[in-house]
């Protein structure tokens, strides 16, 4: 059976999928996530209007771009592949999955933002063009208006408040420098390979920031090392395949990106952490909801108010896992570098009960 990604060009998690079955050399064919197929395919298959989806070659419906590229990694692995979207030294592969978390997890908010607040009609008629693609243009905006509902506010919901939005601009417009420098100089995050935090960033920096008209041009102007490495990892991933050197070693020019991720995101994390443990503590065995109330964080000396989404936490819950996996001296040493960028967050994280992903949110683990 051909492996098929149910999804489309306009989504985040889509494209991370998407360069990574081109990565892997996968073969697959690509249905656009319309009407008929979230009705008759998705909803059927994972109980949730949601994308992407991927039927396996075994023929399993698998949900969630992270279980997807993780369960094709293995089988991959299994059938004598050498290459793993995991690097396979240690401090590598935490920074690798550190990275996943930041570009699934943070960079929503100016992937969000620039769509919505620069490109919302574009967007609309997007939506539409993917939903109905056999209507007219009129129809698909009409469509495409009513779709766009949720997610138009998805970025004032997830901190990008009007009070917010010049520390959302300055934020990524300084984390495309500090990634501009870096492809300067290296293919990919870690080097020669893409590993799995080149996929979290290619989901943001794809869908959204190189595809949308202004977060596009913003790109291409300010950073053509990022574009470079965007059309690369997406389009043409091949050239990232060879293994990296067994040193462990991070580029220097990666670390103002890891230290950004620690200043902004891990806060944030912490405090989600308290929120998602206090909750599960009083509806013991419930899958939690997919946002908790509100919570305050700063951004570029900023105070804004963001949405707790408990299943950021289980990403975290893959870095605590490797961390917590370690040998003792591979733990000190990976310590030592996680003080030394400002995620000591990460070292003492008060991690919430063992948490399993559900749909589009998580539950306790079994
Ligand atoms: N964690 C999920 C997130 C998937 C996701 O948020 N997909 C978006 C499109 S890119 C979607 O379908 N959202 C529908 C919704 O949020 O209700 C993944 O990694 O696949």
């Amino acid at each position: 059976m051909t492996t098929t990604l149910y999804g489309a060009e306009v989504s985040y998690f889509t494209g991370k999928v998407r360069a990574y079955l081109r990565w892997a050399g996968i073969p697959f064919e690509e249905a656009l996530s319309t009407a008929d197929v979230y009705r008759n395919v998705i909803v059927p298959a994972v109980g949730a209007p949601v994308i992407p989806v991927l039927r396996a070659a075994d023929g399993r419906m698998l949900q969630d771009s992270t279980v997807i590229i993780e369960t094709l990694d293995q089988a991959q692995r299994r059938d004598g592949a050498t290459l793993s979207v995991h690097p396979a030294t240690p401090l590598r592969k935490l920074v690798s999955l550190m990275l996943e978390a930041y570009g699934d997890e943070w960079l929503v908010i100016p992937a969000m933002h620039y769509r919505w607040y620069y490109d919302s009609e574009w967007a609309m008629a997007q939506f539409g063009a993917m939903n109905a693609p056999d209507e007219t243009p009129e129809n698909q905006f009409a469509i495409g208006q009513k779709l766009a509902v949720p997610f138009s506010k998805a970025a004032t919901l997830l901190g990008a408040s009007p009070n917010m939005v010049p520390a959302v601009e300055a934020s990524y417009e300084a984390l495309l420098a500090e990634l501009d420098a870096h492809f300067a100089v290296e293919p990919a995050l870690l080097g020669s390979q893409a590993t799995m935090g080149d996929f979290g960033l290619i989901g943001p920096l794809y869908a959204h920031l190189y595809r949308d008209p202004t977060a596009g041009k913003l790109m291409r102007e300010r950073a053509p090392n990022v574009t470079r490495w965007v059309e690369q990892l997406h389009f043409q991933p091949e050239g990232l395949r060879t293994p990296l050197d067994d040193t462990d070693s991070i580029p220097e020019t990666l670390l103002p990106v890891l230290r950004r991720m620690a200043r902004e995101q891990l806060p944030a994390m912490v405090e989600i952490a308290g929120y998602v443990s206090a909750w599960m503590a009083e509806n013991p065995g419930e899958a939690l909801p997919r946002a908790l109330g509100n919570h305050d964080f700063s951004l570029e000396g900023r105070e804004g108010s963001r949405i707790i989404r408990p299943y950021s936490l289980w990403m975290i819950q893959r870095v605590r896992d490797h961390l917590n996996g370690m040998a003792a001296q591979e733990r000190q040493r990976a310590d030592a570098f996680l003080r030394d960028i400002g995620a000591e967050a990460l070292v003492d994280f008060p991690d919430p009960p063992r948490l399993a992903q559900h749909k589009l949110t998580v539950r306790p683990a079994d």
